[in-house]
């Protein structure tokens, strides 16, 4: 940015969320006094940028860029981060330019809302009508079900397909908790009430619901491989137990390495006997893939469970969205349950797979997803592919919304949706990344993987062609077992993979579902061949 750029900045003045200081200094500003003030000053300007604030340091109160010395900025940076640190915010990005007689700095302050950064995704699969999108609506808004469908209203995936909003919207809903106790959500339905939670939370919960009925496979995988989830929760009505729906979506999220937590749901329908005979059934299941469960039944349990939850333990935890039993023991697991570390991931170039594409009147084309890695910011040039010549296209970032919330930036593991400039809608499909330029992607045609046949019911030979799920990629591939003249259900083995009509940009690594009517497999991509 040139200094063109922060004089157009400051010369409309200090307005909404935008401060400016000529310079601060810890004897001056740091009494207590003049703390307090310019403490609440900062707290009314991050109120009026929904949680974020810009301080332009240098600049006095007419809007002149002055500039300062080195020593000078680096003390008023230093004050500035202890006045936001006094309100819980901190700051975020520091962007420095010569003017005036030295620098000028434009500072981001944020609201710290998520203090430990936590933001739970968690994929919510199960049977049709098991009581999926009950438990959801339920637990997010703390409304008890009726049991003819009273909460699941708050889920309904229509609505949100037709209410095109910024935000990513495969039915998410969301809720938090704030100093350890649940927040819930007037209605999810509600742009301004989800926002209101992302800014009042220290920890979220963000649910993606799927759908159970087996024609919508498609999207239930979409849900559960094409976001960053931190966990898979699996649901069984008790009156009807795990089937064979349940078993698949069961096997999808193990495929993706995800921690399970299992609810045995509609307790309420049934007596005992049934409850035990289910548990058993579950537990089976469990079980029978590796995984030990763990019944919860208290809130110690829970605790217990969070401090200790891994790949191979699986609490389940009996509910009724109807009596109201079970929720709070399901609370109480959500607010211990911690993220999967993040770490390394947030320090690599921003990328994302895109999920969904929208045209927003006034904001123009929207992109969708799940950060995979890295951070992105407003203003920031980023690349978008491949097409299907298997080019990548600069795009300039506009603004970016999380659960309807504006921000100036965002990291792993959030759901946005970032508006963009330079690609034309048409151009742009689900499966395309939207990356820096530094993640140096490479479009893919031809990779080798190692799978396993879930189920098939005859072998499969060269040319079979599948449909195969890799992050939000679902496409047309053609398949060739490697060293081995055929696979059937139950074998293991390497395979050659073709997209049929397009090239996406994959990596090593990358976990992989293949599917072709009744046939499903998982597995990783090993190789890029071209
Ligand atoms: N009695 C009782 N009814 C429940 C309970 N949970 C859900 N239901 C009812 O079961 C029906 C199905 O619930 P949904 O939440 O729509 O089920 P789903 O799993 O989301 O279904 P799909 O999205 O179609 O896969 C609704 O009529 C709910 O009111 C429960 O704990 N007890
Ligand atoms: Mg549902």
């Amino acid at each position: 940015m040139n200094s063109r750029n922060f004089y157009n900045l400051t010369r409309r003045g200090e307005r909404k969320n935008i401060e400016f200081k000529e310079n601060l200094n810890s004897n001056t500003h740091l009494f207590t006094e003049r703390k307090q003030q310019l403490a609440s000053q900062m707290k009314y300007r991050l109120e009026r940028g929904h949680g974020e604030a810009i301080y332009f340091i240098g600049v006095d109160d007419d809007g002149l860029l002055v500039g300062l010395g080195k020593s000078t900025m680096d003390e008023s940076l230093h004050v500035l981060g202890e006045l936001a640190r006094e309100i819980n915010a901190k700051i975020t990005d520091v962007e420095k330019q010569t003017a005036g007689r030295g620098e000028v700095a434009k500072v981001i302050i944020s609201r710290q809302h998520n203090s430990k950064g936590d933001h739970l995704l968690i994929g919510v699969a199960g049977h049709v009508d098991h009581g999926k999108s009950t438990l959801v609506g339920t637990l997010t808004t703390g409304t008890l079900d009726t049991g003819s469908g009273s909460t699941r209203i708050f889920l309904d995936v229509q609505k949100h397909e037709i209410e095109r909003g910024l935000s990513a919207d495969l039915s998410f809903a969301v809720y938090g908790f704030k100093n350890g106790g649940p927040v819930r959500i007037k209605n999810p339905l509600n742009k301004r009430d989800k926002a209101f939670m992302v800014e009042k939370c220290d920890k979220l919960i963000s649910f993606v619901d799927t759908v159970g009925h087996e024609p919508w496979l498609r999207t239930t995988i979409r849900g559960i491989v094409g976001q960053k989830l931190s966990h898979g929760l699996l649901v069984v009505a008790a009156d009807q137990g795990p089937t064979h729906i349940t078993r698949e979506h069961l096997g999808i999220i193990l495929a993706m390495e995800l921690p399970v937590i299992v609810v045995m749901t509609k307790i309420d329908m049934v007596n005992e006997e049934q409850i035990k005979n289910i548990r058993q059934e579950i537990f089976d299941l469990l079980k029978l893939v590796g995984r030990i469960p763990y019944m919860v039944k208290t809130i110690e349990d829970a605790d217990f469970l969070t401090e200790n939850m891994n790949q191979h333990l699986v609490p389940v935890i009996k509910a009724s969205p109807v009596t109201g039993e079970g929720l709070e023991l399901l609370d109480q697991l959500f607010s211990g349950l911690k993220m999967p570390s993040h770490e390394e991931d947030s320090q690599k170039p921003f990328m994302m797979y895109i999920d969904k594409i929208y045209s927003v009147l006034g904001v123009g084309t929207v992109v969708s997803g799940t950060i995979r890695q890295g951070k992105v910011k407003k203003g920031e040039k980023l690349i978008l592919g491949p097409s299907s010549s298997g080019d990548f296209l600069p795009v300039n970032v506009k603004t970016i919304e999380m659960h309807h919330y504006r921000k100036e930036s965002a990291g792993v593991g959030e759901v946005v949706g970032i508006s963009i400039a330079g690609v034309e809608m048409d151009e742009i499909r689900r499966g395309m990344i939207i990356c820096h330029p530094d993640y140096n992607p490479r479009a893919v045609r031809e990779f080798d993987a190692d799978v396993a046949i879930l189920v098939h019911p005859t072998t499969i030979k060269d040319g079979y062609e599948c449909i195969t799920h890799i992050e939000t990629i679902a496409e047309t591939s053609c398949f060739r077992p490697i060293d081995q003249e055929y696979l059937s259900a139950g074998d293991t083995g390497s395979i050659r993979m073709r997209f049929k009509y397009r090239p996406y940009a994959i990596r090593e690594g990358q976990k992989l579902i293949f599917r072709e009517g009744k046939s499903k497999g998982v597995g990783t991509v090993t190789r890029l061949v071209s």
